[in-house]
């Protein structure tokens, strides 16, 4: 069976040493371009276009790419965390176009290109948490939705955004078990949508998403459980109400609708205090909004137990 390889060039590899570290600081992009420019056209038309380095970036040390990329969620592709890196190259990433409609005024389907206009593209080092108490630090690459959103201005309507995943068993054989109900579905309330922190990546390690990592493009919401960061979207919704995610429907005492990284408010099956960083041996104590307190002013007057 062909196994995933990701493809092989780091900007610090091609770059002198010197000038990378120079450069870094303002432009980690500009040396992945130079880069570009040397290899073969269909290398070149992998590469993603320059990126800045984000404020909103962690310092502490990243996974590995063997472990982001090897260690996946993806139960389109499967249940074990190694079927994603095994099973994803059936899924065709481009041609790729993404719907954006329900209550908006400028309703539009983007494509890769158009979607890859709408920001600059920032590299974001995020702490990721999965709500089976395993964490991880992935450096994305990104851009937030926020500006997305404004280009299709949402009308007074529009308080929910609904993201759905491509359906497609024919490339996703998971979708042929019933483990979830498919496509997969998740949801944000219009304003932790427009909160800077969520983007929507379409990089890791400075290169287009692997496969199973949710190529070509992804929601990142770091604060929030792993879950509702959605993988390989095709259409985002402007709605009314409340969406009802695939892990609510499935299991509505255990998923709720917010699913805030909380380490006082426990999985009805397990602890959510403590958490094992990949790669670490000891647990770490999960911080709530998995450390991104920024976005407690979402909150402000909400009971998160409840509301969980
Ligand atoms: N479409 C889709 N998106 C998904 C999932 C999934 O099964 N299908 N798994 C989620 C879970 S539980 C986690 S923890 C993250 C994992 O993202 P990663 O594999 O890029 O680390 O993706 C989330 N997005
Ligand atoms: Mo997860």
């Amino acid at each position: 069976m062909p196994t995933y390889r990701p493809p092989r060039i780091a900007a610090s590899e091609i770059t002198p040493e010197s000038v990378y570290l120079s450069r870094r600081d303002w432009l980690s992009g500009s040396a992945a371009l130079a880069a570009a420019a040397l290899l073969p056209p269909e290398a070149a038309a992998a590469a993603l276009p320059t990126f800045y380095k984000s404020r909103y970036s962690t310092a502490e040390p990243k996974n590995s790419e063997a472990e982001i990329t090897g260690y996946n969620n993806f139960y389109e592709f499967g249940t074990d965390k190694r079927d994603p890196a095994a099973h994803a190259h059936t899924l065709k990433p481009s041609p790729w176009k993404v719907e954006v409609g329900g209550e908006v005024a400028k309703p539009r389907t983007f494509d890769l290109d158009a979607l890859l206009k709408l920001a600059p593209l920032e590299e974001r080092i995020y702490r990721l948490r999965c709500v089976e108490g395993w964490s991880m630090v992935i450096p994305w690459v990104g851009f937030p939705l926020a500006a997305l959103l404004k280009q299709v201005e949402p009308t007074a309507r529009g308080r929910y955004v609904e993201f759905t995943t491509l359906m497609a068993p024919e490339q996703m054989p998971g979708q042929r078990d019933d483990v979830l109900a498919w496509p997969y579905v998740e949801g944000l309330r219009l304003d932790e949508a427009m909160h800077p922190l969520a983007i929507l990546a379409v990089g890791l390690y400075g290169r287009p998403l692997p496969n199973q990592n949710g190529a070509p493009i992804r929601l990142v919401v770091p604060w929030k459980y792993g879950f509702k960061s959605i993988k390989s979207i095709v259409k985002i919704r402007l709605v009314e109400q409340q969406p009802i995610s695939s892990w609510t429907r499935a299991n509505p005492t255990e998923y709720g609708f917010y699913s805030n990284v909380n380490p006082e408010v426990d999985h009805p099956r397990w602890s959510q205090a403590t958490e094992r960083r990949i790669g670490e041996f000891f647990k770490r104590k999960t911080l709530m909004f998995n450390g991104y307190d920024e976005v407690a002013g979402l909150y402000k007057g909400m009971d998160l137990k409840r509301n969980f």
